[in-house]
């Protein structure tokens, strides 16, 4: 870290925090922008910072010109014109993960895609505590990563990283790296689906290991790692990770029963094959791995199981804030429901396009109870699926489901959608949920 330069940190949520504390520990003149008239992390910043000054409302500061490098929180988009101007005078753009690369001492496994990135971290930091390791785990989840440079002497980083993250980091080597899937997200962030994609694939640039989804489409990666690890739901070739006879398998090799997983659905046995071979890539015993994944029983508002009434199990699955991730719900549930599905899903659509569901929908669920900002276009896009209903609130939504569901069938929560239209987040929207559903009689 050049402790000479100034710095500006752009934004003042959870990462902007992050940063403060990392920067203000190394010495550095730092100082904050917003552009929210009160951001999150204000009352934190004034109680331990009361010497770093703080500008809000706006992005646009005299400030920024000041700075040397701005350090930009994943939730501002570099095309935002305030930060563009800065760029074109030259200013360094560097993110939190840029800042924790060029200082972690501990060997990292960076994990992205579009969906799964939490199962798959929490998962590697599993089987790396069950072979001993002292671990750090965070990134887009949980901990932000420059927080974890307080774990002490850690032998491994386990990090998450969305697109939003590697576009503004560089000095990433990761001992292994990974790219879980592809399915379109943050349309409202990025000009077209290749430059989403061109992020992500960012995690591979100088890793050793890179582990690739073989049953993706193939996509360039621009990387020249010194090991390359597939994995596959099919068959696995030689050193491939994959499903032999209802087995989780490494080349011919049997490593677990499937029915072992306390995690269900195709999407799940991706994830679980994703994190062996992560962990393979930098030397995790297989018997500690495969402890940890038996262990392993998912993390709340992912196809979490909330109760059963009537003969109608109800499901909440918040986190399923983009269409791929309620198209796997809405398969994976539909193959092992003997009813059909009831789907509550809305809210903000950053952009999608709702009717690469309609073929999912069509084939499992019963009816679309829809919420939030963006309920008319997925209205629109669905309506040749099946009955749509449109609710005022999510508790008006759950009063509708439990008319609509007959036995046997599964009221699904995957809203396809973000959540701040209506709610905190996601955990939010999951808790209201699993609230109005615990008061059904
Ligand atoms: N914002 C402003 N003005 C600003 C700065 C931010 O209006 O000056 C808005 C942004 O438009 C955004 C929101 O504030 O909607 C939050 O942005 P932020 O960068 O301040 O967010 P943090 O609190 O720092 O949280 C971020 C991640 N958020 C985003 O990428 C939007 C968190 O991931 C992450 O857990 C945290 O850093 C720690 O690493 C959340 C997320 O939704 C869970 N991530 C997206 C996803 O998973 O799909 C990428
Ligand atoms: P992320 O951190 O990428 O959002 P999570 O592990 O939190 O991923 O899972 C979010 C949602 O995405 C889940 O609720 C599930 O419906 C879906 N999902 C999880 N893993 C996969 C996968 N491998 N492929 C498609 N969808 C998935």
């Amino acid at each position: 870290m050049d402790i000479n330069k100034k710095y500006v940190v752009v934004g003042l949520g959870k990462t902007g925090i992050s940063c403060v504390r990392f920067l203000r520990d190394q010495g550095c003149d730092t100082t904050v922008v917003d552009s929210r008239a009160q951001p999150p992390g204000e009352l934190e910043l004034a109680r331990d910072f009361p010497n770093v000054e703080l500008f809000c409302g706006k992005l646009e500061h005299d400030v920024m010109q000041l700075a040397d490098v701005l350090v930009v929180s994943p939730g501002v988009a570099l095309r935002k014109p305030a930060i563009k101007a800065q760029i074109a005078r030259g200013v360094e753009i560097v993110g939190d993960i840029e800042l924790f690369a060029r200082v972690a001492e501990a060997p990292i496994v960076a994990i992205t895609g579009s969906n799964g990135k939490s199962t798959v971290t929490t998962l590697v930091g599993d089987m790396a505590k069950q072979a001993g390791l002292q671990v750090g785990v965070g990134g887009n989840l949980g901990v932000p990563a420059l927080d974890l440079l307080s774990v002490e002497k850690p032998d491994l980083y386990v990090l998450e990283l969305s697109s939003f993250q590697l576009e503004t980091t560089r000095s990433l080597k990761a001992a292994a790296a990974t790219v879980l899937n592809i399915s379109p997200d943050h349309m409202d962030r990025y000009d077209s689906l290749a430059d989403y994609v061109a992020a992500k694939m960012r995690i591979y640039s100088n890793c050793k290991a890179a582990v690739i989804n073989k049953d993706m489409d193939p996509v360039e990666t621009h990387s020249n790692p010194s090991q390359k690890i597939y994995f596959t739901l099919s068959k696995p070739g030689n050193d491939e990770f994959g499903v032999r006879d209802g087995y989780l398998a490494l080349g011919d090799q049997l490593l677990m029963p499937i029915c072992e997983l306390k995690i269900k659905g195709r999407h799940q046995i991706a994830n679980a094959l994703a994190a062996l071979a992560l962990g393979d890539a930098i030397g995790l015993s297989m018997n500690a791995m495969l402890v940890a994944l038996r262990a392993f029983s998912g993390l709340e508002h992912r196809c979490q199981w909330v109760r059963r009434l009537n003969g109608v199990d109800w499901i909440n699955d918040s986190k399923g804030t983009n269409v791929g991730a309620t198209q796997a719900a809405i398969s994976g549930l539909g193959e092992s429901t003997a009813g059909k599905i009831v789907l509550l899903a809305g809210g903000e659509g950053k952009g999608a396009d709702f009717s690469v569901l309609l073929s999912v929908v069509q084939k499992y669920v019963r009816t679309v109870i829809l919420f939030g900002h963006d309920s008319e276009i997925i209205a629109a896009a669905l309506t040749e699926g099946c009955k749509i209903v449109q609710a005022e609130s999510l508790a008006q939504a759950v009063t509708i489901a439990a008319n609509e569901a007959q036995s046997d069938d599964v009221v699904l929560l995957s809203p396809a959608c973000a959540s701040f239209d209506m709610f905190k987040n996601f955990e939010d929207r999951g808790e209201q949920f699993m609230q109005e559903v615990k008061k059904l009689k």
